[in-house]
């Protein structure tokens, strides 16, 4: 384990870094807000400079703007599918209420598009609390190479964490010993156990030693990183169903959740990258990295829209704090609010 050293180093600084949040506490959404809209700006800056070209010189929505406008949407990665089903109930309300000016376009798309994704049936996670019926929660994390798998484990431990939850992190990625280090790191950072064996050895039983310890020492909840390669399909369904056999070995309910985390900044790789571990395994829920940065943050819409996973958390960010739970309103807010 690389729990020992944690203490000295940085449980004090985590400490004052603690008490500052809480001295906060009372603006705490509205710091969310803020990270969320500082977080979107691109996307929020090409989608709005998008949007005032395509009604240039124009009062009306006509057809040519609601042309212009999935353009719009499909060059913001919000999808081909989703970006006509958002076109569809944008001329629809324009056919019921007959003139509609340019000026209340961004309102509409807002309330449209919040709309469009509510009839997903999907929930919004608004809180860090999890089930109760059984302890630890384990969480099994996926996704291709460099997405920012390793990284959300550490941002959530964290969350976790302040949320008063024992957190235990499993160091399944053997196949580089750089990716262990790097768990090691977050554990330490968060201060919490990771559990760990030499590099090379097997995913799956490092996720059976994470789950035993975790279980013996009445943790809440388990993070299981896994290495990011996605060789062939057939090698990862053969790896995945086997950490997963193993777990059950320790708990018969293990992995309760099998997260998936998507790049958002590669816009419709990651929709694909979804819709390829959907086909190989059953993926129960999203969280999507890197929107800060990037100008393809439409992609949340589509993915959103599309599958019938939810998407639980979003990357906006590095650090230790930059991730959110994901709420469809504030998303879309937040993208078509003009200040
Ligand atoms: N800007 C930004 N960077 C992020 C975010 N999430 C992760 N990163 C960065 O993306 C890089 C890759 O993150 P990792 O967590 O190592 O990704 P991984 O999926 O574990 O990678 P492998 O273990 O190599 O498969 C790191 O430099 C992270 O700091 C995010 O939300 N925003
Ligand atoms: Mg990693």
């Amino acid at each position: 384990m690389c729990f020992s050293l944690y203490f000295a180093r940085f449980a004090l600084p985590l400490q004052k870094e603690k008490l500052k949040i809480m001295g906060i506490f009372g603006f705490f959404n509205k710091d969310k807000k803020e990270t969320l809209d500082k977080g979107l700006q691109k996307t929020k800056t090409s989608v709005f400079d998008k949007l005032a070209r395509a009604v240039a010189g124009k009062s009306k929505v006509d057809d040519d703007v609601l042309d212009d406008l999935e353009e719009v949407l499909i060059t913001s990665d919000v999808g081909v599918d989703t970006t006509l089903k958002i076109i569809e109930r944008i001329e629809e309300r324009v056919a019921r209420d007959k003139y509609v000016s340019t000026s209340e376009l961004n309102g509409i798309l807002r309330e449209e598009i919040a709309a469009l994704l509510a009839e997903n049936n999907t929930d919004d996670n608004d809180s860090w609390d999890l089930p109760t019926d059984h302890k630890p929660y384990v969480i099994l994390v996926v996704g291709v190479n460099g997405v920012g798998k390793t990284t959300t484990i550490g941002k959530l431990a964290w969350q976790f964490k302040q949320a008063g939850k024992k957190v235990y992190l499993g160091a399944a990625d053997t196949f580089r010993a750089a990716a262990v280090e790097q768990l090691c790191i977050w554990g330490e950072r968060v201060g919490v156990p990771v559990v760990k064996q030499q590099m090379g050895s097997d995913p799956a039983s490092v996720a059976f030693d994470t789950i035993s310890s975790a279980k013996a020492n009445g943790a809440d909840v388990v993070l299981i990183d896994t290495a990011g390669r996605l060789h062939n399909k057939v090698g990862l369904m053969n790896e995945l169903k086997k950490i997963k056999d193993v777990m059950k070995k320790v708990m018969p309910e293990a992995p309760d959740e099998v997260m998936l985390v998507l790049d958002g900044s590669t816009g419709q790789n990651a929709f694909e990258q979804a819709k390829q571990f959907s086909a190989v395994t059953q993926i129960s829920s999203l969280a999507i990295t890197k929107l800060d940065g990037t100008a393809k943050g439409g992609v949340v819409i589509g993915i959103s829209d599309q599958l019938k996973v939810p998407v639980k958390y979003i990357g906006l960010g590095e650090g230790m704090t930059d991730l959110q739970l994901f709420n469809k309103t504030q998303f879309v807010d937040s993208l078509f609010k003009h200040e």
